[in-house]
Order: structure tokens, then C-alpha cells, then sequence
């Protein structure tokens, strides 16, 4: 691990906070390796139940560091072998984590950092962020799972817009077209992040497990598969702790106590 990105657990949330700010938290190799062994870590820390993805400075991430990809260009190797190594397993540790994951969006998020955001379960922005596709602009295609998620949220006209005349899409508007289900002033958005991300934290994990396997696997099953995979989910949160603690607390009117079993 390297100082590029920051990881920190307190209270059962893991806070992941790239941190090249000069750089407008571009990634580099160091960045890149950084990002994806810490989102591994925190997906296999049991203590870890909820994960909070943030960037320091005034930008969240501008996708891959450009000024280290033109050495690559003009050296010797796979100057895209990245995408590989790198940002597919970001995108898959991000998405097959069984633990829900908050993206707090404090800045501009380009390329690959808009892909990451787009790869959390729960996005709150800050008021002055905006969203970028860029690759078109520098003749690349889109990667770190946007071609897949990206017309999931917003519809296929809308993402191939997007992608074909890459433009900075404000905050407004990216809560208007479900980029952003939340977003507050700048100054309070690592407070709202936070209380969010906590409250998913201390919530029933195995059922939040559930529902990210559920709408991934429904994005391309018919109703009939769907429901038998719910089915099965149902069956074995049926037998949880959580569940069963849940239903206690309802019957006897109080709070239930998630301890993520
Ligand atoms: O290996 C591969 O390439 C494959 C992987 C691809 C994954 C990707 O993410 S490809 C997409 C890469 N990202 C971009 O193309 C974004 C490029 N940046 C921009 O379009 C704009 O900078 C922004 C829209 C992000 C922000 O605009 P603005 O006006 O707020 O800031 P700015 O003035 O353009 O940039 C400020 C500084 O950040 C500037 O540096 P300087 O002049 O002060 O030294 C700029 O060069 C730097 N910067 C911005 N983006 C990057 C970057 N430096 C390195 N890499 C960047 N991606």
C-alpha cells in the first residue's frame, strides 16, 4: 500500500479516499494498485460492513494520469494493458463486494472515476461536482464498466449522447438523470456521506448482499430467472440472525439490532 490512496475503519466503515489531490486524484500505477488492493481488503474484512469511496482536493478522479499514460505511449509494452489489470478488477471488486459501497462525489469525476462512481451502490454529490465520460476526446472507448452501467441508469440514447460529445454534466442534472441519488452543498457532504454510509454500516448486511446480487443478476435475466434467484435469496435470509432479531424487534416494537449475520 502507498499513500496515494487512504484507507481507514471505524465503526464497521471502511473510508477509501484517493488521495493525489495535485493531481487531481488522476491514476497512476501506484494509484491504481493502491485502489484496488484496498477495496480488495475491505471486502474481505468481515469487521468491514459498509465502504465509503471519496477523493481528497477538488476533484473525486479524473480517470487514468495522462501525463504518466504519454510515457507509456511512446515506451515499450501494452500501454493499455491497464484496463486489464487494473481497472477491471477495481470495477469488479466494487460491484461484487457483498457489502454495499457509497461513492461521496466531492469533484469532477472523468473517464474511469466517473465509471468507479457509476460502479457504487449509493452516490451522494457535492453540489459543484460534475461528470465527464472523456474517453471519445482522447479517441478511446469507454471502460471501467460505463458502457454497462452507464445505459442502465440513464438509458442507451442518453449514454451514447454522453459518450459520443463527452460535456461536464452537473450535479443538477446528474440527479435529474439518476447519476447522483443524492446531492447536498459541498461543505456538508462528507458529514451526509458519512451518516449514510454508518447507517448502511450498522444495517443487515447478508440483505443488502442480497439486493446488489439481485438487481446485478436481473440486468440481464428474464422475470422468470429473477424470480427464482429471489427465491433462493429469500430462502437463505430467511434462516439470518438478522432477520430473525428484525422480526423480534418488530413484534415486541422495538429497534432491531443488524449485527450483519
Ligand atoms: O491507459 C489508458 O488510458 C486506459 C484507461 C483509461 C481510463 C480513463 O480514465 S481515460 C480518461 C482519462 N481522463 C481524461 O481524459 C480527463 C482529462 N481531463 C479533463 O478532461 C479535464 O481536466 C477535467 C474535465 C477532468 C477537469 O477540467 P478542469 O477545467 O476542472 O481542470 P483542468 O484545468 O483541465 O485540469 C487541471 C489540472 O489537472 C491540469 O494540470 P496543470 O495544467 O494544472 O498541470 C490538468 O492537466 C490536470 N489533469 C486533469 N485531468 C488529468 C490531469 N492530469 C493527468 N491526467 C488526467 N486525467
Amino acid at each position: 500500500m502507498n499513500d496515494t490512496v487512504l484507507y481507514e475503519v471505524t465503526d464497521g466503515l471502511a473510508t477509501v479516499t484517493l488521495n493525489r489531490p495535485e493531481a487531481m486524484n488522476a491514476l497512476n500505477v501506484a494509484a491504481k494498485e493502491a485502489l484496488r488492493d484496498s477495496l480488495r481488503r475491505a471486502a474481505s474484512d468481515s469487521g468491514v460492513r459498509a465502504v465509503l469511496l471519496t477523493g481528497n482536493g477538488r476533484a473525486f478522479c479524473v480517470g487514468q494520469d495522462l501525463k504518466e499514460h504519454i510515457g507509456t505511449l511512446e515506451g515499450e509494452g501494452d500501454p493499455l494493458g491497464t484496463v486489464a489489470l487494473h481497472y477491471n478488477p477495481i470495477v469488479s471488486a466494487i460491484t461484487g463486494m457483498r457489502k454495499p459501497v457509497v461513492a461521496a462525489v466531492n469533484g469532477v469525476a472523468a473517464g474511469a472515476g466517473f465509471g468507479f462512481a457509476l460502479a457504487a451502490d449509493y452516490r451522494v454529490v457535492a453540489d459543484g461536482a460534475t461528470f465527464t465520460t472523456a474517453f471519445t476526446d482522447i479517441a478511446l472507448t469507454a471502460d471501467s464498466g460505463l458502457s454497462w452501467t452507464l445505459p442502465r441508469v440513464i438509458g442507451a440514447g442518453r449514454a451514447a449522447d454522453l459518450l459520443l460529445f463527452p460535456r461536464k454534466v452537473d450535479a443538477a442534472e446528474a440527479e435529474r438523470l439518476g447519476i447522483a441519488q443524492r446531492v447536498v452543498p459541498g461543505a456538508e457532504l462528507d458529514s451526509v456521506a458519512r451518516e449514510i454510509a454508518l447507517r448502511l454500516a450498522q444495517g443487515p448486511t447478508r440483505s443488502y448482499a442480497a439486493v446488489k446480487e439481485a438487481l446485478a443478476f436481473a440486468a440481464d435475466h428474464s422475470l422468470e430467472e429473477t424470480l427464482e434467484v429471489e427465491a433462493r435469496l429469500q430462502g437463505e435470509l430467511g434462516s439470518s440472525a438478522d432477520h430473525r432479531a428484525a422480526v423480534t424487534a418488530f413484534v415486541r416494537k422495538e429497534r432491531p439490532v443488524f449485527r450483519g449475520e
